[in-house]
């Protein structure tokens, strides 16, 4: 007898053609990653164990959307007590959030959080707390002597919020940024983000929630509550596609370091409604349309609001050509060049037309807020 690890998770899947929402067992085999399903309505095999290479290990958390044979499945639900134990201990969560004064070094920061600290960034926000906000977000130091301070430095400027997913987060994350003050962390902790970023003793780049009751109240709080502001004018739209992801700090920081300002941003998911919705146009002119829409829904998105002058064809000259082989070779120096696979898979798309700046913005930063 054979003896294996096998995880079950609940999982949805859009049924397009019934119109109805259907539940599937997903079963995770770790040793060869291999996947099975079943309907969970009459328990018939869906899918029969197949080895795949779409979902891995760090695709399996609670709502995390996840891609099986170009079907969209959301994890719902653990579906055993095993599974639940074993990703309760392994993938537990906590808020992160780059402060104010690490503004130009957001890119560099989330480059080390995916790429150094192997976090998984499920949630992703650049919002602007206001004098309340920043004084609800630090109630517990409320009469502390550097809490007016605080709050001022809080609300001076932009922050980027998210949530971070790894075995034991909140302690990880907390080991990742180093000792509250700067100097300290220079001495005792010089490879933390705080001693790499930070200024001074209030002036330090990034939190991390001290608990895990902290980050689910710090989480409620800041994707719960506080909404991102688009400037709306002077813009163009910039959205990193999904298999570039694992690049976003790296394209983040030469948007940052080229000039561009970044006055919003957010990480969505888009189902293929919504994707359809925001390329439209390029229905019937692209021959790649259908694999775009295809690959936009597989995974999340990190969406900007760009500004600078000129900012559509500043933009789009950053970005280079659409077809990553032909910047390549014409291009060396944009971001498809870097970081682009082929037509479908070219890391990013910016606005074409300067009239569409701000449209394409308020898709992302008004329309879908409202939902
Ligand atoms: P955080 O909450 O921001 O992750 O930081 P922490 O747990 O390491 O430190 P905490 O004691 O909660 O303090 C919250 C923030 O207040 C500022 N602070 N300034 N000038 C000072 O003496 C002083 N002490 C604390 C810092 O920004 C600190 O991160
Ligand atoms: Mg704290």
């Amino acid at each position: 007898m054979t003896t294996f690890i096998r995880y079950c998770f609940i999982t949805e899947m859009f049924d397009q053609l019934a119109g109805i929402v259907r539940q599937y067992q997903l079963y995770f085999y770790p040793d060869d990653n291999s996947i099975e399903m079943h309907d969970n309505k009459n328990k018939k095999i869906f899918l029969k164990r197949v080895v795949n290479n779409e979902v891995t290990f760090k695709d399996l958390y609670l709502g995390s959307d996840i891609n099986v044979y170009s079907r969209k499945l959301k994890i719902v639900e653990y579906g055993d007590a095993f599974t639940k134990k074993v990703f309760e201990e392994n993938r537990s969560s906590t808020y992160a959030m780059i402060k104010p004064d690490a503004y130009m070094n957001i890119g560099k920061i989330i480059d080390l959080i995916i790429n150094e600290g192997k976090f998984t960034i499920s949630k992703l926000k650049m919002v602007k707390f206001r004098q309340e906000d920043a004084q609800e977000f630090y109630a517990e130091h409320k009469g502390k002597p550097f809490y007016d301070g605080l709050v001022n430095f809080m609300s001076s400027d932009l922050i980027v919020g998210m949530e971070l997913i790894s075995k034991d987060a909140v302690k990880a994350w907390r080991d990742f940024i180093g000792p509250t003050n700067t100097e300290t962390a220079k001495k005792s902790a010089p490879r933390s983000l705080r001693a790499l970023f930070g200024t001074d003793g209030t002036k330090n780049a990034v939190h991390g929630s001290d608990s895990l009751q902290s980050a689910s109240r710090e989480l409620n709080f800041v994707f719960g509550k506080l909404r991102p502001l688009a400037a709306l004018n002077n813009c163009s739209c910039l959205v990193i596609k999904p298999h570039a992801i694992q690049d976003a700090g790296k394209i983040i920081d030469i948007v940052l370091q080229e000039g561009f300002e970044i006055s919003c941003m957010e990480m969505f998911y888009l189902d293929k409604t919504k994707a359809e919705e925001f390329f439209e146009v390029y229905k019937g002119v692209l021959p790649e349309y259908a694999g775009i829409i295809d690959h936009v829904t597989t995974g999340p998105i990190i969406v900007m609001e760009i500004r600078q002058e000129n900012v559509v064809p500043a933009l789009r000259a950053l970005c280079g050509p659409h077809d990553p082989e032909i910047a390549r070779a014409l291009r060396p120096n944009t971001l498809r060049a870097y970081f682009g696979k082929d037509r479908v898979k070219n890391a990013v798309h910016c606005t074409d037309l300067p009239e569409d700046g701000i449209l394409e913005v308020q898709y992302f930063f008004e329309l879908l807020q409202e939902k």
